[in-house]
């Protein structure tokens, strides 16, 4: 049987998900969207935060292009490959509890549309993105016209899709593509160290206002201005009805709470 693509491990309440086929730089076949799939829709309740990462020194090289080109996939079989990669990376985006995914090496093409699946990217220098399905013959299917355009522009992503371009981290990172960029000089730490601070932070907060912040302000901005207001408010209700709300505010009354200050 052939070794499981998706590690799935813990720490305390975060979930720390392996991408685990450093051999094909992390390549996704038909049986690793199943896996993706499957862990992210049986997220165990304890878990507050996910920690997605990958073995190697890529995080992922997209579509196994190997795979592809065997299958000799018609226009039927292509669009069921890819309805089955939006369902999985829904199910990351829009599952309810913050994703942090952990790069390094190559982010490109299918690879790119996990990673802007996640709701926050923290990168190791060397990260590299592209989208290159154009220079292979093809073109995105997991998500990257919503997802990466959403993040980049549509005008931008046109540009890298026509020419194959290649980000640097730095240049990732002034697109939004990272968030964080490690291991340099301003920022010495592993982006596996930033990520599980940032993650041991991130499930510190109301769970509520996690499932709000993750659920509804990406779909919020897809509304008219009028609707997002009404959804908003009614978000906002939801999230009211914490059970820790009167705890965490009353911290503040009492002056227990911290303030918010400039880091540096
Ligand atoms: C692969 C894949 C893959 C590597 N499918 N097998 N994605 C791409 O166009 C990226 C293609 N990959 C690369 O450009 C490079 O492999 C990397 C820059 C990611 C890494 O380079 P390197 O020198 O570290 O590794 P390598 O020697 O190229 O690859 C090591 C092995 O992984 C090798 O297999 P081997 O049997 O010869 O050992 C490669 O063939 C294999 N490998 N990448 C299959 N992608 C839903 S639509 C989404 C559309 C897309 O994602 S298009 C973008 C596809």
């Amino acid at each position: 049987m052939a070794a499981p693509f998706l590690l799935a491990t813990e720490l305390d309440n975060i979930g720390i998900v392996t991408l685990n086929k450093a051999h094909k730089r992390n390549a996704l076949d038909e049986d690793a969207i199943a896996e993706i799939d499957a862990y992210f829709s049986n997220i165990p309740e304890h878990i507050r935060v996910i920690l997605m990462k990958a073995e190697g020194d890529h995080f992922c090289a997209g579509l196994d292009l190997k795979e592809h080109h065997d299958k000799e996939r018609g226009a039927v079989d292509f669009l069921r490959v890819c309805q089955s990669w939006h369902r999985a990376f829904d199910k990351i985006e829009h599952g309810g509890i913050p994703v942090i995914a952990c790069l390094q090496g190559a982010v490109v093409g299918g690879g790119l549309e996990l990673a802007s699946a996640a709701h926050i990217r923290v990168a190791d220098s060397g990260t590299f993105f592209a989208l290159p399905e154009g220079t292979r013959g093809i073109f995105t299917g997991g998500g990257a016209t919503v997802r990466t355009a959403k993040i980049i522009s549509p005008n931008r992503m046109i540009e890298l899709m026509l020419t194959g371009r290649v980000l640097d981290a730095v240049e990732g990172e002034r697109l939004g593509l990272a968030h964080y960029v490690c291991n340099n000089e301003a920022n010495p730490k592993t982006a596996y160290e930033l990520s599980l601070e940032l993650a041991q932070r991130i499930a510190g907060n109301a769970l509520l206002s996690n499932y709000a912040i993750v659920s509804s302000i990406s779909r919020i901005a897809d509304m008219s201005a009028t609707d997002g207001l009404f959804a908003e408010g009614l978000m906002a209700a939801v999230v009211q009805t914490g059970r820790d709300v009167q705890d965490r505010l009353g911290e503040f009354v009492n002056k227990k709470a911290h303030k918010v200050k400039p880091t540096k």
